[in-house]
């Protein structure tokens, strides 16, 4: 019988093809159709057996069945093994390797006035205070009014402020916000400071921005005195400068403290003895301070006569300066990365 011969041979010609075949699912389909497919060899020989004798037709059904199993079995076997190369190839090809070194992206630092008021955050936190903040769009009554400075006071004059309108302003300064924590502490004794950014309409040049930054401090209680405050600002200054610092004190005036003064600091390049920096003084002012006033604490629910206290403003640029030498307050605007790059953590 020749279909048994072709049969029988139809493993041994599959077994070479796939031996020899790529990892082509595609192909490895088309192939398996022409073994057990419907025109399939298979097939074929089955089509066929009617012309044959019943012996025969048995003998060549059992075998043929034998050979379709074993083929089957066959392609399986391939197939499986294509879809494992497959797999194989694409998990290699997907591989990292994690030993590589990484591309380095360019860091950004953090500014130096945010480090200054950092500084300034972490040195009162250690005496004690806490970190108030507040909006940066504030009323006129918690700017100016609560602040002993009337309707008609030449410190809040409309060339001076940012007004968005007759009852709203960019703050000039951070003091609201200690209006309102007093407020909210009705009577009790307080010790925050208040960082942030302020607006005035000033001409930007190389002392002056129409935006810039504060950190000012309030600390109210019992028999808080004058020495208190000095105390306090000493302590800022030889942490903020150097532990040899002095300062001194003159008097002032602002509507919101009684009595005022302003601060000086002792001249870190000539150690005193007079140099340009200090304009032959010794000294360099630093801040504004004082007794904070009976009239602003009269009007944010504080008695005078059981609770008194000391304020502070503390120029945030103006620090910055002076701690490295910096002579141009738009260095700090300009973003000019060749600044702000000195001022990186590392480099
Ligand atoms: C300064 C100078 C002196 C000040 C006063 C107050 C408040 F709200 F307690 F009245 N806050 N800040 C103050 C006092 C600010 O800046 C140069």
């Amino acid at each position: 019988m020749d279909e048994l011969k072709e049969l029988e041979g139809a493993i041994d010609l599959a077994s070479n093809e796939l031996n020899q075949m790529d990892d082509d699912l595609n192909l490895l389909q088309q192939k398996k159709a022409n073994y057990l497919g419907k025109k399939g060899i298979i097939a074929n020989v089955m089509s066929n057996m009617k012309n044959l004798s019943n012996d025969e037709r048995k003998e060549l059904g059992m075998k043929s069945n034998k050979i379709k199993v074993l083929l089957e079995e066959l392609f399986e076997k391939k197939r499986k093994e294509i879809e494992d190369n497959i797999v194989e190839r694409k998990l290699k090809s997907e591989t990292i390797d994690v030993t590589l070194p990484g591309v380095s992206m360019p860091v950004g630092g953090i500014h130096p006035l945010n480090q200054t008021v950092m500084e300034l955050e972490d040195l009162y936190i250690g005496m004690g205070y806490r970190v108030a903040e507040g909006p940066e769009i504030e009323t006129d009554e918690f700017c100016f009014e609560k602040l002993n400075l009337p309707k008609g006071h030449p410190a809040r004059d409309m060339q001076d402020t940012f007004y968005i309108n007759p009852e709203l302003l960019l703050r000039s300064q951070t003091s609201p916000v200690q209006v309102r924590t007093m407020l909210e502490e009705k009577g009790k004794p307080i010790k925050i400071i208040c960082p942030g950014k302020v607006y005035r309409r000033d001409s930007d040049d190389a002392t002056h921005s129409h935006q810039f930054m504060q950190c000012e401090g309030l600390v109210l209680g019992k028999d808080i005195t004058l020495a208190d405050l000095k105390g306090a600002l000493l302590e800022m200054v030889r942490k903020m400068f150097d532990k040899d610092r002095q300062i001194r004190l003159r008097p002032s005036f602002f509507p919101f403290t009684e009595p005022s003064v302003e601060v000086d600091v002792s001249c870190g390049i000539c150690g005193g003895k007079g140099c340009p920096t200090c304009k032959n003084t010794g000294w360099i002012e630093i801040l504004g301070a004082g007794m904070v006033n009976d009239n602003v604490l009269r009007m944010s629910g504080y008695d005078p006569k059981e609770i008194q206290g000391f304020a502070f403003g503390i120029g945030v640029e103006r620090i910055t300066m002076l701690k490295y030498k910096i002579d141009d307050i738009r260095n700090f605007y300009t973003n000019d990365v060749r600044f702000l790059n000195q001022f990186k953590e590392e480099k």
